[in-house]
């Protein structure tokens, strides 16, 4: 390990703040040394970097595929495995998530580069999906390990794309366990009544946000932060007045691990009366039934 290096924990769930490497000229080794921090730490902040786009994109590049975002334009640059989050323009994730669930493969990894920060507030926080899940009692552990989830792209305007994924995801490298249901995208779940799911979805996806289960982290303009989508969720807290401005490239996905499969068959109504509930047409959809709309009105 470089002697230079310097690693402080921020929280007892999740981060660490890494000092001395320069992520511009980063080696092979540190690479490798990066990537098993990011094992240990989930998330990792590496003040006064001051990357370029293209640095911030080579970067990206040693982890993975980049893939742009699926829907968020950038008009800022010409680099499509990059985009721009500015508050100005609505670019405020102030909901707990995990980066782009609602595809068959959500991503990896992302790299924000913190262009500009307000002089108060903008924190970002990050929850251990680990944490959050072993902290669950053993019964409602072992449930959660049989269900699936629906999650969907409705906060893009895109309730129509939708993906399943299990509620419980074994991490491929770490073997470890962690609660896979966000605020931002996950929808109903598939095993469950939608009264049931409604309530058991508010309880994890409040339960992860918990307190002891997170870190907050106060930025600075050139601060690179980097995180594992497939052990964590981030939220973006809007307690400021002045722009706040990110960039971020993304490394492309997997398909998530399930703890078991699933133990039961999802639960909709197949009937045509009931099938043609509100709450159970999305789910139809994606299942690919036949329902039939007796009145779409209702
Ligand atoms: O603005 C931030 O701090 C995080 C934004 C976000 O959710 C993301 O880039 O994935
Ligand atoms: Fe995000």
């Amino acid at each position: 390990m470089d002697n230079n290096l310097s690693v402080t924990r921020l929280a007892g769930a999740l981060g660490a703040e890494v000092r001395g490497l320069s992520l511009a000229n980063v080696t092979p080794d540190e690479i490798v040394t990066i990537k098993s921090l990011l094992l240990e730490h989930l998330v990792l902040f590496f003040p006064d970097q001051f990357l370029d786009i293209n640095a911030h994109v080579a970067l990206g590049r040693h982890f993975g595929k980049l893939e742009s975002h699926p829907h968020l334009n950038n008009p800022f640059t010409q680099n499509s495995e990059l985009f721009e989050l500015a508050a100005s323009h609505g670019g405020v994730a102030d909901e707990w998530h995990s980066d782009i669930t609602f595809q068959r493969h959500p991503s990896v990894m992302s790299i924000l580069n913190m262009v500009k920060c307000p002089s108060v507030g903008g924190d970002t926080l990050w929850a251990s999906a680990y944490a959050a899940y072993e902290a669950l009692s053993p019964p409602l552990r072992d449930l959660c390990d049989g269900l699936t989830a629906l999650h969907d792209a409705a906060p893009h305007g895109k309730s129509e794309i939708t993906a399943i994924h299990p509620m419980v995801r074994v991490h491929p490298e770490t073997q470890r366990k962690g609660l896979f249901v966000n605020e931002h995208f996950t929808r109903r779940i598939v095993e469950l009544s939608h009264q049931e799911s409604a309530l058991l979805l508010e309880y994890l996806t409040r339960w992860i946000a918990s307190p002891r289960f997170t870190v907050r982290y106060h930025w600075q303009d050139g601060t690179i932060a980097m995180w594992d989508n497939r052990c964590t969720q981030h939220f973006v807290l809007t307690d400021f007045d002045e722009e706040r401005i990110i960039q971020r490239v993304t490394v492309a996905g997997d398909t998530p691990e399930a703890a078991e499969p699933p133990r039961w068959e999802p639960y909709v109504r197949t009937e045509s009366v009931g099938a043609t509930s509100r709450y159970d047409r999305q789910l139809n959809d994606h299942l690919g039934r036949r329902i039939m709309t007796l009145d779409n009105n209702s």
